[in-house]
């Protein structure tokens, strides 16, 4: 990540990596995806917040658990933990420690999926977990979305959307805004090729506009966080010794793994 990318991560909230993968990475995701797609599920309900213009006539479809899947199909995803063209903007963003948060998860939409309502950012940046600032030289940042792109997003389709410098935001974003019937012209549609890769703080004001080309739309998303820190449960389910059973309710929880309860 030169000079130039990291002030305008800082600047944005969010850098594209352009060609990050190659054809035979993303075809390789899109194998193994297809090999599995008995586990592609719609969403049961909308994520449109009754908002016409990010209405649809279907909902998104989703899919995770590729890191569990049988060798080889797993492998393409777990490359993607570390894959060096990702890594190397990864270890300045969260520093060189960082960990896998949740996710793998897949976002299918065909024509007509509606949109996601814009979330995050601003008065949304609940603690810690989702922090961003800038200190000493270097960045600082909490649960940090990478978007695998393995579908072209081109002016016009919809997909990932989001208003730049609202990491920054000090107040919450109006809600006409965060439901795309106003100030449209402040909200940034992405575009992006398939191999392209988005990468953006979770406290980015961020959403999905309804797709609208012919061709299905498939975005792959990991969340990090800094070695440190941990947002949600990801990987490590808890399951409790039987000491820790034993204790009380309000015990129990300071014993949790670190996660955003
Ligand atoms: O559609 C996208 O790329 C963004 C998805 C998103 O904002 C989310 O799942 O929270």
């Amino acid at each position: 990540m030169n000079q130039d990318e990291k002030y305008l991560f800082d600047l944005t909230g969010y850098i594209v990596i352009k060609n990050a993968l190659t054809k035979e990475e993303v075809k390789a995701c899109n194998r193994s995806i297809d090999h599995h797609i008995q586990f592609l599920h719609e969403r049961e309900d909308s994520l449109a917040g009754g908002a016409k213009p990010l209405a649809g006539t279907s909902y998104r479809k989703e899919m995770g658990g590729m890191l569990a899947w049988d060798r080889p199909w797993c492998e393409p995803f777990r490359r993607l933990l570390v894959h060096p063209e990702v890594s190397s903007y990864l270890n300045v963003i969260l520093g060189e420690s960082y960990r896998l948060d949740n996710g793998p998860s897949l976002i299918v939409m065909d024509e007509g999926t509606e949109g996601g309502t814009l979330h995050g950012g601003g008065v949304e940046r609940p603690d810690f977990s989702e922090a961003y600032f800038f200190k000493n030289g270097r960045i600082y940042c909490g649960l940090t979305v990478v978007e695998f792109m393995l579908t072209d997003e081109g002016p016009g389709d919809g997909g990932l959307a989001l208003i730049q410098g609202s990491h920054k935001a000090n107040l919450s974003c109006p809600r006409a805004m965060t439901l795309y019937q106003e100030y449209q012209q402040h909200v940034t549609e992405v575009h992006v090729k398939a191999g392209d890769v988005v990468v953006f703080t979770e406290t980015l004001t961020h959403g999905t506009l309804p797709w609208k080309a012919r061709h299905q739309r498939r975005a792959l998303l990991y969340k990090f966080s800094p070695g440190f820190q941990a947002y949600s449960q990801g990987a490590h389910q808890v399951t409790y010794p039987d000491y820790i059973e034993d204790m009380t309710a309000e015990e129990r929880a300071v014993m949790e793994a670190p996660y955003v309860r």
